[in-house]
Protein backbone atom coordinates (compact mmCIF):
# COMPACT_ATOMS: atom_id res chain seq x y z
CA UNK A 1 0.00 0.00 0.00
CA UNK A 2 1.75 3.72 -1.23
CA UNK A 3 1.25 6.48 1.31
CA UNK A 4 -1.84 7.99 1.53
CA UNK A 5 -2.95 11.08 -0.78
CA UNK A 6 -4.50 14.57 -0.44
CA UNK A 7 -6.08 15.58 -3.50
CA UNK A 8 -8.47 18.66 -4.09
CA UNK A 9 -10.75 19.26 -6.88
CA UNK A 10 -11.51 22.79 -6.55
CA UNK A 11 -14.52 23.84 -8.89
CA UNK A 12 -16.03 27.33 -8.95
CA UNK A 13 -19.69 27.43 -8.98
CA UNK A 14 -22.14 28.26 -11.40
CA UNK A 15 -18.97 30.54 -13.25
CA UNK A 16 -20.03 32.86 -15.31
CA UNK A 17 -23.32 33.50 -13.69
CA UNK A 18 -21.11 34.04 -10.57
CA UNK A 19 -19.07 36.83 -12.57
CA UNK A 20 -21.77 38.73 -13.75
CA UNK A 21 -22.87 38.72 -10.06
CA UNK A 22 -19.36 40.16 -8.77
CA UNK A 23 -20.17 43.11 -11.63
CA UNK A 24 -23.53 43.82 -10.88
CA UNK A 25 -24.81 43.10 -7.51
CA UNK A 26 -28.40 43.97 -8.51
CA UNK A 27 -28.17 40.42 -9.96
CA UNK A 28 -27.66 38.70 -6.57
CA UNK A 29 -30.12 35.69 -6.20
CA UNK A 30 -32.02 36.14 -9.22
CA UNK A 31 -32.28 33.58 -12.09
CA UNK A 32 -29.54 34.23 -14.79
CA UNK A 33 -29.00 32.22 -17.89
CA UNK A 34 -24.99 33.10 -19.35
CA UNK A 35 -25.61 32.63 -23.17
CA UNK A 36 -26.48 33.90 -26.94
CA UNK A 37 -29.89 35.10 -27.75
CA UNK A 38 -32.63 32.24 -28.51
CA UNK A 39 -33.33 34.55 -32.03
CA UNK A 40 -29.72 32.93 -33.03
CA UNK A 41 -30.51 29.85 -31.79
CA UNK A 42 -27.89 30.39 -28.81
CA UNK A 43 -27.72 27.63 -26.17
CA UNK A 44 -27.04 28.40 -22.18
CA UNK A 45 -23.51 28.37 -21.46
CA UNK A 46 -24.77 28.27 -17.96
CA UNK A 47 -27.85 29.04 -15.79
CA UNK A 48 -27.13 30.60 -12.01
CA UNK A 49 -28.33 28.33 -9.27
CA UNK A 50 -31.92 30.16 -8.82
CA UNK A 51 -32.33 29.44 -13.05
CA UNK A 52 -31.52 26.01 -12.28
CA UNK A 53 -34.18 25.51 -9.96
CA UNK A 54 -36.32 25.97 -12.57
CA UNK A 55 -34.60 23.14 -14.72
CA UNK A 56 -32.42 25.40 -16.68
CA UNK A 57 -29.01 23.26 -17.67
CA UNK A 58 -25.29 24.56 -19.61
CA UNK A 59 -26.18 23.66 -22.83
CA UNK A 60 -29.77 23.76 -23.00
CA UNK A 61 -30.95 26.25 -26.37
CA UNK A 62 -32.06 29.64 -24.01
CA UNK A 63 -35.22 29.42 -25.76
CA UNK A 64 -35.78 25.97 -24.04
CA UNK A 65 -34.66 27.70 -20.61
CA UNK A 66 -36.47 30.52 -20.92
CA UNK A 67 -39.76 28.65 -21.08
CA UNK A 68 -38.58 27.45 -18.10
CA UNK A 69 -37.69 29.87 -16.25
CA UNK A 70 -39.43 33.10 -18.14
CA UNK A 71 -38.45 35.19 -15.89
CA UNK A 72 -34.62 34.87 -16.12
CA UNK A 73 -32.28 37.37 -17.08
CA UNK A 74 -30.49 36.81 -19.92
CA UNK A 75 -26.65 37.93 -20.14
CA UNK A 76 -24.42 37.18 -23.09
CA UNK A 77 -21.42 35.92 -22.56
CA UNK A 78 -17.88 37.55 -21.83
CA UNK A 79 -15.11 35.67 -22.31
CA UNK A 80 -12.60 38.33 -21.93
CA UNK A 81 -14.03 39.20 -18.63
CA UNK A 82 -14.66 35.44 -17.37
CA UNK A 83 -10.42 34.58 -17.99
CA UNK A 84 -9.62 37.32 -15.89
CA UNK A 85 -11.32 36.31 -13.17
CA UNK A 86 -10.23 32.73 -14.16
CA UNK A 87 -6.69 33.83 -14.33
CA UNK A 88 -6.73 35.45 -10.21
CA UNK A 89 -8.07 31.94 -9.32
CA UNK A 90 -5.92 29.75 -10.55
CA UNK A 91 -2.96 31.80 -9.01
CA UNK A 92 -4.50 31.30 -6.06
CA UNK A 93 -4.19 27.75 -6.10
CA UNK A 94 -0.85 27.86 -7.38
CA UNK A 95 0.27 29.85 -4.82
CA UNK A 96 -1.29 27.71 -2.18
CA UNK A 97 0.08 24.36 -3.94
CA UNK A 98 3.21 23.34 -5.15
CA UNK A 99 1.11 20.18 -7.47
CA UNK A 100 -1.48 22.12 -9.49
CA UNK A 101 -3.35 20.72 -12.83
CA UNK A 102 -5.85 22.59 -14.56
CA UNK A 103 -8.96 20.87 -15.94
CA UNK A 104 -10.84 23.49 -17.35
CA UNK A 105 -11.46 27.74 -16.98
CA UNK A 106 -12.89 27.51 -13.54
CA UNK A 107 -11.84 23.77 -12.21
CA UNK A 108 -8.41 22.22 -10.87
CA UNK A 109 -6.89 19.68 -9.04
CA UNK A 110 -4.58 20.20 -6.23
CA UNK A 111 -2.09 17.30 -5.08
CA UNK A 112 -1.69 18.61 -1.08
CA UNK A 113 0.00 15.18 0.05
CA UNK A 114 3.34 17.07 -0.05
CA UNK A 115 2.72 19.77 2.15
CA UNK A 116 0.42 18.50 4.55
CA UNK A 117 1.05 15.77 7.29
CA UNK A 118 -2.36 14.21 7.44
CA UNK A 119 -6.05 14.39 6.15
CA UNK A 120 -6.77 16.53 8.50
CA UNK A 121 -3.89 19.13 8.04
CA UNK A 122 -5.25 18.66 4.04
CA UNK A 123 -8.86 19.60 5.22
CA UNK A 124 -7.41 22.75 7.16
CA UNK A 125 -5.44 23.62 3.50
CA UNK A 126 -7.88 23.22 1.15
CA UNK A 127 -10.74 25.25 3.81
CA UNK A 128 -8.29 28.38 3.74
CA UNK A 129 -8.29 27.66 0.05
CA UNK A 130 -11.75 28.22 -0.24
CA UNK A 131 -12.01 31.42 2.19
CA UNK A 132 -9.41 32.79 0.33
CA UNK A 133 -11.17 32.45 -3.23
CA UNK A 134 -14.31 33.63 -1.36
CA UNK A 135 -12.27 36.85 0.60
CA UNK A 136 -9.89 38.04 -2.06
CA UNK A 137 -12.15 37.57 -5.41
CA UNK A 138 -15.56 37.12 -4.21
CA UNK A 139 -16.18 34.14 -5.35
CA UNK A 140 -17.87 30.68 -4.56
CA UNK A 141 -16.73 27.07 -5.13
CA UNK A 142 -17.08 23.77 -3.95
CA UNK A 143 -14.28 21.38 -3.28
CA UNK A 144 -13.94 17.88 -3.18
CA UNK A 145 -11.51 16.41 -1.00
CA UNK A 146 -10.10 12.78 -1.10
CA UNK A 147 -7.25 10.23 -1.77
CA UNK A 148 -7.09 10.17 -5.72
CA UNK A 149 -8.91 12.69 -8.10
CA UNK A 150 -12.05 10.77 -9.50
CA UNK A 151 -13.19 10.47 -5.96
CA UNK A 152 -12.32 13.99 -5.22
CA UNK A 153 -14.74 14.96 -8.44
CA UNK A 154 -17.18 12.94 -7.91
CA UNK A 155 -17.07 14.18 -4.08
CA UNK A 156 -16.85 17.84 -5.65
CA UNK A 157 -20.02 17.79 -7.70
CA UNK A 158 -22.18 16.36 -4.15
CA UNK A 159 -20.55 19.23 -2.26
CA UNK A 160 -22.10 21.86 -5.11
CA UNK A 161 -23.37 24.46 -4.88
CA UNK A 162 -20.74 26.48 -2.20
CA UNK A 163 -19.98 23.47 -0.13
CA UNK A 164 -17.11 21.05 1.12
CA UNK A 165 -16.91 17.40 0.86
CA UNK A 166 -14.72 15.21 2.72
CA UNK A 167 -13.98 11.41 1.69
CA UNK A 168 -12.16 9.71 4.32
CA UNK A 169 -8.90 7.90 3.32
CA UNK A 170 -9.95 3.76 2.75
CA UNK A 171 -13.80 4.65 2.57
CA UNK A 172 -13.78 5.57 -1.13
CA UNK A 173 -15.84 3.15 -2.17
CA UNK A 174 -18.36 3.48 0.87
CA UNK A 175 -19.26 6.96 -0.48
CA UNK A 176 -19.46 5.58 -4.34
CA UNK A 177 -21.49 2.20 -3.70
CA UNK A 178 -25.27 3.75 -3.73
CA UNK A 179 -24.16 6.26 -6.77
CA UNK A 180 -25.75 5.88 -9.71
CA UNK A 181 -23.36 4.74 -12.34
CA UNK A 182 -23.97 7.84 -14.39
CA UNK A 183 -21.70 9.57 -11.57
CA UNK A 184 -18.16 7.97 -12.95
CA UNK A 185 -16.14 9.75 -14.83
CA UNK A 186 -17.01 8.62 -18.55
CA UNK A 187 -19.92 7.01 -18.55
CA UNK A 188 -22.25 8.18 -21.43
CA UNK A 189 -25.92 7.16 -22.57
CA UNK A 190 -24.71 4.52 -24.68
CA UNK A 191 -22.45 2.63 -21.59
CA UNK A 192 -25.41 3.99 -18.95
CA UNK A 193 -27.93 2.06 -21.54
CA UNK A 194 -25.56 -1.17 -21.69
CA UNK A 195 -24.84 -1.43 -18.32
CA UNK A 196 -28.73 -0.74 -17.27
CA UNK A 197 -29.47 -3.23 -19.84
CA UNK A 198 -27.65 -6.31 -17.22
CA UNK A 199 -29.20 -4.34 -14.14
CA UNK A 200 -26.17 -2.35 -13.28
CA UNK A 201 -27.62 0.67 -11.62
CA UNK A 202 -25.40 1.50 -8.34
CA UNK A 203 -21.96 2.23 -8.66
CA UNK A 204 -21.21 -0.93 -6.34
CA UNK A 205 -22.64 -2.66 -9.09
CA UNK A 206 -19.90 -1.92 -11.40
CA UNK A 207 -17.46 -2.64 -8.15
CA UNK A 208 -18.83 -6.24 -7.45
CA UNK A 209 -18.81 -7.11 -11.05
CA UNK A 210 -15.31 -8.64 -12.52
CA UNK A 211 -13.22 -6.76 -14.68
CA UNK A 212 -13.65 -10.09 -17.28
CA UNK A 213 -17.31 -9.16 -17.34
CA UNK A 214 -17.21 -5.64 -17.21
CA UNK A 215 -14.91 -6.03 -20.57
CA UNK A 216 -17.33 -8.30 -22.66
CA UNK A 217 -19.96 -5.26 -21.69
CA UNK A 218 -18.21 -2.80 -22.77
CA UNK A 219 -14.51 -3.28 -24.22
CA UNK A 220 -11.57 -2.65 -23.42
CA UNK A 221 -12.57 0.57 -20.63
CA UNK A 222 -14.38 -2.14 -18.42
CA UNK A 223 -10.83 -2.57 -16.18
CA UNK A 224 -10.65 1.33 -15.77
CA UNK A 225 -14.25 1.79 -14.80
CA UNK A 226 -14.01 -1.45 -12.32
CA UNK A 227 -10.74 0.60 -10.65
CA UNK A 228 -12.85 3.61 -10.67
CA UNK A 229 -15.96 1.44 -8.96
CA UNK A 230 -13.84 0.62 -6.66
CA UNK A 231 -12.53 4.10 -5.60
CA UNK A 232 -9.12 3.80 -7.04
CA UNK A 233 -7.13 5.62 -9.32
CA UNK A 234 -4.32 6.08 -8.95
CA UNK A 235 -3.59 8.83 -12.30
CA UNK A 236 -1.51 11.81 -11.10
CA UNK A 237 -2.02 15.56 -10.51
CA UNK A 238 0.12 16.92 -12.89
CA UNK A 239 1.64 20.20 -13.43
CA UNK A 240 2.62 19.66 -17.05
CA UNK A 241 1.29 22.38 -19.61
CA UNK A 242 -1.87 21.48 -21.23
CA UNK A 243 -1.18 19.76 -24.82
CA UNK A 244 -2.95 22.47 -27.41
CA UNK A 245 -2.01 20.22 -30.63
CA UNK A 246 0.41 17.48 -31.03
CA UNK A 247 1.77 17.38 -34.86
CA UNK A 248 4.05 16.05 -37.51
CA UNK A 249 5.69 17.43 -40.50
CA UNK A 250 7.49 15.62 -43.78
CA UNK A 251 9.61 17.40 -45.90
CA UNK A 252 10.68 15.74 -49.07
CA UNK A 253 14.12 15.72 -50.62
CA UNK A 254 12.06 16.23 -54.10
CA UNK A 255 9.62 17.84 -54.18
CA UNK A 256 6.42 15.86 -55.14
CA UNK A 257 3.83 15.73 -57.76
CA UNK A 258 0.05 15.49 -56.23
CA UNK A 259 -0.79 13.40 -59.30
CA UNK A 260 -3.79 11.27 -58.38
CA UNK A 261 -3.64 11.93 -54.63
CA UNK A 262 -2.08 8.24 -53.66
CA UNK A 263 1.38 9.47 -53.00
CA UNK A 264 0.55 12.03 -50.32
CA UNK A 265 -2.59 9.88 -49.00
CA UNK A 266 -0.02 6.91 -48.36
CA UNK A 267 1.74 9.69 -46.17
CA UNK A 268 -1.04 11.16 -44.45
CA UNK A 269 -1.30 7.99 -43.01
CA UNK A 270 2.63 7.86 -41.68
CA UNK A 271 2.22 11.29 -40.24
CA UNK A 272 -1.05 10.66 -38.48
CA UNK A 273 -0.17 7.64 -37.10
CA UNK A 274 2.54 9.65 -35.21
CA UNK A 275 0.57 12.00 -34.18
CA UNK A 276 -2.17 9.29 -32.81
CA UNK A 277 1.04 7.99 -31.11
CA UNK A 278 1.16 10.92 -28.68
CA UNK A 279 -2.69 11.43 -28.79
CA UNK A 280 -3.03 7.15 -27.24
CA UNK A 281 -1.10 8.02 -24.92
CA UNK A 282 -1.93 11.66 -23.21
CA UNK A 283 -5.60 10.48 -23.97
CA UNK A 284 -6.34 13.05 -25.92
CA UNK A 285 -9.31 13.29 -28.32
CA UNK A 286 -8.98 15.66 -30.86
CA UNK A 287 -12.03 17.39 -32.49
CA UNK A 288 -9.81 19.36 -35.12
CA UNK A 289 -7.36 17.88 -37.74
CA UNK A 290 -5.55 20.66 -40.05
CA UNK A 291 -2.78 19.69 -42.79
CA UNK A 292 -0.28 22.13 -44.06
CA UNK A 293 1.19 22.34 -47.12
CA UNK A 294 3.93 23.78 -48.70
CA UNK A 295 4.56 24.29 -52.20
CA UNK A 296 7.58 24.06 -54.19
CA UNK A 297 7.68 28.02 -54.87
CA UNK A 298 7.37 27.70 -50.49
CA UNK A 299 3.70 29.29 -50.21
CA UNK A 300 2.31 27.90 -47.27
CA UNK A 301 -1.34 27.17 -46.81
CA UNK A 302 -3.21 25.47 -43.96
CA UNK A 303 -6.77 23.66 -43.82
CA UNK A 304 -8.90 22.58 -41.13
CA UNK A 305 -11.71 20.51 -40.44
CA UNK A 306 -13.82 20.54 -37.04
CA UNK A 307 -16.28 17.81 -36.32
CA UNK A 308 -18.94 17.47 -33.84
CA UNK A 309 -17.57 14.69 -31.47
CA UNK A 310 -14.38 13.91 -30.26
CA UNK A 311 -12.16 11.62 -32.76
CA UNK A 312 -11.23 8.40 -31.38
CA UNK A 313 -9.83 7.08 -34.04
CA UNK A 314 -6.61 7.50 -36.29
CA UNK A 315 -8.32 6.48 -39.48
CA UNK A 316 -10.83 9.34 -38.62
CA UNK A 317 -7.73 11.37 -38.47
CA UNK A 318 -6.10 10.48 -41.45
CA UNK A 319 -9.85 10.52 -43.48
CA UNK A 320 -10.11 13.70 -42.83
CA UNK A 321 -6.83 14.79 -44.02
CA UNK A 322 -6.74 13.19 -46.93
CA UNK A 323 -9.88 14.73 -47.79
CA UNK A 324 -8.90 18.23 -46.74
CA UNK A 325 -5.63 17.65 -49.61
CA UNK A 326 -7.99 16.46 -51.86
CA UNK A 327 -10.49 19.44 -51.66
CA UNK A 328 -7.38 21.75 -52.01
CA UNK A 329 -4.41 20.26 -54.55
CA UNK A 330 -4.53 19.62 -58.36
CA UNK A 331 -3.15 17.08 -59.65
CA UNK A 332 -0.12 19.18 -61.05
CA UNK A 333 1.05 21.17 -57.50
CA UNK A 334 4.07 20.37 -56.39
CA UNK A 335 4.71 19.85 -52.48
CA UNK A 336 8.26 20.77 -50.83
CA UNK A 337 6.61 19.58 -47.11
CA UNK A 338 2.98 18.20 -45.41
CA UNK A 339 1.91 18.86 -42.25
CA UNK A 340 -0.51 17.06 -39.95
CA UNK A 341 -2.01 18.55 -36.97
CA UNK A 342 -4.79 17.83 -34.47
CA UNK A 343 -5.69 19.96 -31.94
CA UNK A 344 -8.98 21.21 -29.67
CA UNK A 345 -8.95 18.19 -27.18
CA UNK A 346 -11.07 16.93 -25.00
CA UNK A 347 -9.23 15.62 -22.10
CA UNK A 348 -10.11 11.87 -20.58
CA UNK A 349 -10.38 13.47 -17.48
CA UNK A 350 -12.78 15.99 -18.73
CA UNK A 351 -15.35 13.06 -18.00
CA UNK A 352 -18.74 15.17 -18.81
CA UNK A 353 -17.64 16.03 -22.70
CA UNK A 354 -15.80 12.25 -23.52
CA UNK A 355 -17.60 9.35 -22.78
CA UNK A 356 -16.42 5.61 -22.14
CA UNK A 357 -19.53 5.63 -25.53
CA UNK A 358 -16.44 6.60 -27.81
CA UNK A 359 -15.07 3.15 -27.14
CA UNK A 360 -18.69 1.09 -27.86
CA UNK A 361 -19.61 -0.74 -31.16
P1 LIG B 1 -18.86 24.16 -15.15
O1 LIG B 1 -17.88 24.17 -14.01
O2 LIG B 1 -19.19 22.84 -15.77
O3 LIG B 1 -20.23 24.79 -14.70
P2 LIG B 1 -20.52 26.02 -13.74
O4 LIG B 1 -19.29 26.54 -13.11
O5 LIG B 1 -21.32 27.02 -14.49
O6 LIG B 1 -21.49 25.38 -12.67
P3 LIG B 1 -21.13 24.35 -11.50
O7 LIG B 1 -19.65 24.06 -11.59
O8 LIG B 1 -21.50 25.04 -10.24
O9 LIG B 1 -21.98 23.16 -11.78
O10 LIG B 1 -18.35 25.10 -16.29
C1 LIG B 1 -17.63 26.31 -16.04
C2 LIG B 1 -18.04 27.36 -17.04
O11 LIG B 1 -17.81 26.88 -18.35
C3 LIG B 1 -19.50 27.73 -16.98
O12 LIG B 1 -19.78 28.74 -16.02
C4 LIG B 1 -19.79 28.16 -18.38
C5 LIG B 1 -18.83 27.37 -19.23
N1 LIG B 1 -19.55 26.25 -19.87
C6 LIG B 1 -20.01 26.40 -21.17
O13 LIG B 1 -19.78 27.44 -21.80
N2 LIG B 1 -20.73 25.38 -21.75
C7 LIG B 1 -21.02 24.21 -21.09
O14 LIG B 1 -21.67 23.31 -21.65
C8 LIG B 1 -20.53 24.06 -19.75
C9 LIG B 1 -20.82 22.79 -18.99
C10 LIG B 1 -19.81 25.10 -19.20
MG1 LIG C 1 -17.93 25.20 -12.20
Amino acid sequence: MTSSRYIALVDLDAFYASVEVLEDETLRGKPLLIGGSPQSRGVVATASYEARNFGCRSAMPVAQALKLCPDAILIEPKFELYKRYSNQVMQILKQESDIFQQMSIDEAYLDLSKKCTSQKNAIEVAFHIKARIHIDIGLPCSVGLASNKVVAKIACEYAKPNGFNVIPTGEESIFLSELDIRDLPGIGPKTTKRLNSVGFRKISDIANATPKKLTQLIGSSGDVLHKYANGNDDSPVSSERITKSISAERTFNSDITYNDGKEIDTLVVRLTNQVWESVNRKKLFPRTVSVKLRYSDFRTISRSKTVDSEITSNKAISDIASELTKQTLYPSDRLRLIGLTVSNFYTHARSSQLSFDNFLN
